[in-house]
């Protein structure tokens, strides 16, 4: 594997961004795998591009053309206890974590730079299977600050404040086949 090391220096840390190696066990980990050999994952579907990652989204979706939250299919028993992990880690109560999704990299799949949708809260991403890069970037005049991180198979990053709302990230094409899985809270009604 090649050498990507974790190039956050501790002033390059966007604030909110927190992340924990070894969220699960490797057995924990296996476990969620065959899981998700299971589930239908469908290809990403965004405004009639296809993406080339497969998805499968449940609790809540958000609909890209309705430009809304939908109800989805209830989020599946086996991925309940790593809710509960995610929202441990992130200080929620797992009901806090309404919407989940679970994406499928083959090698060469990639996610470009984004926000997450206005509508969600915090972002709580777990890794499956294989290491990848998450790049954040921001604006800073005219041009970028850039950050990045190894997420290692098994841990867990936190998506929280400036982070969440002006940081943007991307993950780009691995080799090797990657799962995550995401888990969203709803944006607070401002007051
Ligand atoms: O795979 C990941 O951990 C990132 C997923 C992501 O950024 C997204 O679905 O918006």
């Amino acid at each position: 594997m090649s050498a990507i090391q974790p190039s956050f220096l501790a002033d390059d840390l966007p604030d909110g961004f927190a992340y924990r190696p070894g969220l699960i066990s490797a057995a924990e980990e296996g476990d969620l795998v065959a899981g998700f050999a299971r589930l239908d994952l469908k290809p990403f579907e965004f405004q009639g591009y296809l993406g080339n990652r497969r998805v499968v989204t449940f609790g809540l979706r958000y609909d890209f053309q309705a430009g809304a939250l939908q109800q989805a299919a209830p989020i599946p028993d086996f991925l309940l206890p790593l809710r509960e992990r995610a929202a441990g880690f992130a200080g929620l109560p797992p009901a806090a974590l309404p919407h989940v999704l679970v994406t499928e990299y083959a090698p060469g799949a990639a996610i470009g730079w984004h926000r997450d949708r206005p509508v969600f809260g915090d972002v709580i991403g777990i890794s499956f299977v294989s290491p990848c890069r998450f790049r954040l970037r921001r604006r800073a005049g005219a041009r970028w600050q850039r950050a990045a991180v190894l997420l290692e198979p098994r841990s867990a990053y936190l998506l929280r404040g400036e982070a969440r709302t002006v940081w943007e990230h991307s993950i780009p094409a691995g080799e090797a086949l990657r799962y995550s899985v995401t888990f969203r809270s709803l944006k607070r009604p401002e007051g």
